[in-house]
């Protein structure tokens, strides 16, 4: 049996609030079920993050819906878990989906049989480990699909590696992570398919999608053509590295990282790159003095020229506020929110929902103890 495995489709990203940007992220969906039909393969397995956010719009649902319907009269069916991103407190899009008779919610209570295989699924189920592993189904020798973040692949992550091989599956199809990644232990294949677009400017490498052979156990690549993204490092010189590379710049998202040695003007970046062609510009400050002139809990202070804030990313952003958050005192409670808010695989049309989730976690606990 010939499966292919996506995740983080994140469709509805209306990335620095382009039009352009959110047909970009539909586009790579297309590109996937084409891929699929073209293959015929035996099921797509959707491993989370399907949408962007809990509200996708009426194109967005258009088009996701089209997609469907070509999968359904090529005879595929789509197997699928919520992620983080899409969830909401009832009925979840998928549901609607497999309504509808376009789409298989799997579940943690009852596998979803197919050729012989069980596919089980677990939907995002919070950043607290020993809950997620609590819900972690048995399924030996089946197909467990699931939207975390492995602890192999960010220290802080809450599926521990082992509980997954505890599971006794014998395929493991994640989402969560946004890149490529595959371990065979035991017998088992673990992976992550990655995103499907440049959902961060971290994201460098070439997106795809995996088509894996369950039987023999063997994943192959598919790589999908996303729009072009330009880095620009900073040990370069930005006009003259914009220059040299003027020809890729035609509709292309251009990012250029300041080093110490660049004295000159955002705004000339961002015009040269513009004047050739670019869809969008974005310039990451990483020189010295840039981070020393940022009070993060004071931004009033900060020393910015107007206008610039928008395009300016400061690298260490994250790690200056948690350096000044550990001096104050701090409930751990207070702490866990203050990290949801943070956290960039929380929508923010979802903190609401993880802090109320945290926060009836805690209450539980509290009564429980
Ligand atoms: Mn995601």
């Amino acid at each position: 049996m010939k499966i292919l495995h996506l995740a983080d489709t994140h469709i509805g990203t209306r990335q620095y609030g382009l039009e352009v940007r959110r047909a970009d992220f539909s586009k790579a969906f297309q590109q996937a079920i084409e891929i699929a039909i073209h293959e015929g393969v035996d099921a797509v397995v959707h491993a989370g993050d399907l949408f962007d956010d809990r509200y996708p719009t009426a194109e967005d649902l258009h088009e996701t819906l089209r997609a469907l319907f070509l999968l359904k009269e090529a005879g595929i069916p789509f197997l699928g878990v919520v992620g983080n991103h899409e969830q909401r407190r009832g009925v979840q899009w998928l549901d609607l989906f497999a309504h509808l008779g376009l789409a298989v919610h799997l579940s943690a209570e009852r596998p979803h049989e197919l050729g012989g295989v069980p596919f089980w699924g677990l939907d995002y189920a919070g950043r607290r480990s020993p809950i997620v592993r609590e819900r972690l189904p048995r399924c030996d020798d089946g197909v467990l699909v699931a939207h975390q973040m492995l602890d192999r692949v960010q220290p802080q992550g809450e599926l521990a590696f082992e509980a997954l091989l505890e599971t006794g599956a014998r395929v493991v199809l994640l989402g969560d992570y946004h890149e490529h990644e595959v371990w065979r232990e035991s017998g088992r294949l673990i992976t992550y398919s990655g995103s499907t677009e440049r959902w961060s400017l971290d994201e460098k490498k070439p997106r795809g999608v995996s088509v894996i052979d369950l039987e023999a156990g063997v994943l192959e690549r598919r790589r999908l053509e996303t729009r072009r993204f330009v880095y620009v490092p900073p040990d370069e010189d930005p006009l003259r590295e914009l220059e040299a590379r003027r020809a890729q710049l035609k509709g292309a998202v251009v990012c250029v990282y300041l080093g110490d040695g660049w004295e000159g003007s955002v705004q000339a970046i961002e015009e040269r790159a513009r004047a050739y062609g670019a869809l969008a510009v974005r310039v990451r400050d990483r020189r010295e003095r840039a981070l020393l002139a940022l009070d993060p809990l004071d931004p009033e202070g900060a020393e910015g020229e107007p206008g610039l804030a928008v395009q300016l990313e400061f690298g260490n952003l994250d790690a200056l506020l948690s350096e000044r958050l550990a001096q104050r005192q701090l409930s751990e409670l207070a702490r866990e929110i203050d990290a949801i808010i943070r956290d960039p695989r929380v929508a923010d049309s979802n903190v609401d929902a993880e802090v109320t989730r945290l926060l009836e976690a805690s209450l539980q606990h509290e009564e429980a103890s």
